[in-house]
Parts: C-alpha cells; sequence; structure tokens
C-alpha cells in the first residue's frame, strides 16, 4: 500500500518535471518541441562550453531520430517525457556534453 502510494507520488512528480522542463523547452509556445525549440535551449545551456551550432545541430537530430516516435520532427510533450525519463539530467548543462559525445 506504501509503495503503491509512493510510486504513484513518483509518476506524478516525474509527469509534472516533464511537463515543466517540456514548457522551458517549447520555446515558441506551440505546444511541440520542434528542433528549432531544442536548439535554442541547449544553445542557452551549453553557452559557457563552446559547444559549436554544427554539433548543437547534431545532439538535436539525434534528440529526434531517438525520441520522435511518429515522425513529425518534432516532440509532443508524450515523447518528450519519454526523453526525459531516459536523460535524468536533463536540464543540466552537462546533459549537452553526453548528446554531441566527449571532446577530447
Ligand atoms: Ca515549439
Ligand atoms: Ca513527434
Amino acid at each position: 500500500m506504501v509503495q503503491a502510494l509512493e510510486t504513484f507520488v513518483r509518476q506524478r512528480d516525474f509527469r509534472q518535471r516533464a511537463r515543466l522542463l517540456f514548457n522551458i523547452y517549447d520555446t515558441d509556445g506551440d505546444g511541440f518541441v520542434g528542433k528549432n525549440d531544442l536548439l535554442s535551449t541547449l544553445r542557452h545551456l551549453s553557452v559557457e562550453q563552446g559547444v559549436s551550432d554544427a554539433e548543437l545541430s547534431k545532439a538535436c537530430d539525434a534528440m529526434l531520430d531517438a525520441f520522435d516516435s511518429d515522425g513529425d520532427r518534432r516532440l509532443s510533450l508524450q515523447e518528450f517525457s519519454d526523453l526525459v525519463e531516459q536523460s535524468n539530467q536533463l536540464g543540466s548543462g552537462d546533459s549537452v556534453q553526453k548528446l554531441v559525445g566527449s571532446r577530447g
């Protein structure tokens, strides 16, 4: 019973967190996280890490390839939630470097 409650709370927290991040990433507010949304958010996050636009663009394509399950090249809240679930550190600048791979 307690376990079920904890699971419920965790899932609710996760959904709230995913929605919060979704709203941050959806910079133009159209209800989807497209490549431009990803680019501008990641650019902002990685501003001090010297990641080039080309690398960011590649990272965005990789994210879309991995999580855009219906193929419209933008992430719905559901698709974005999957991404958040699999990258718990999304939202920290650290995640950008992981996405673009280590840089020597
Ligand atoms: Ca958008
Ligand atoms: Ca999609």
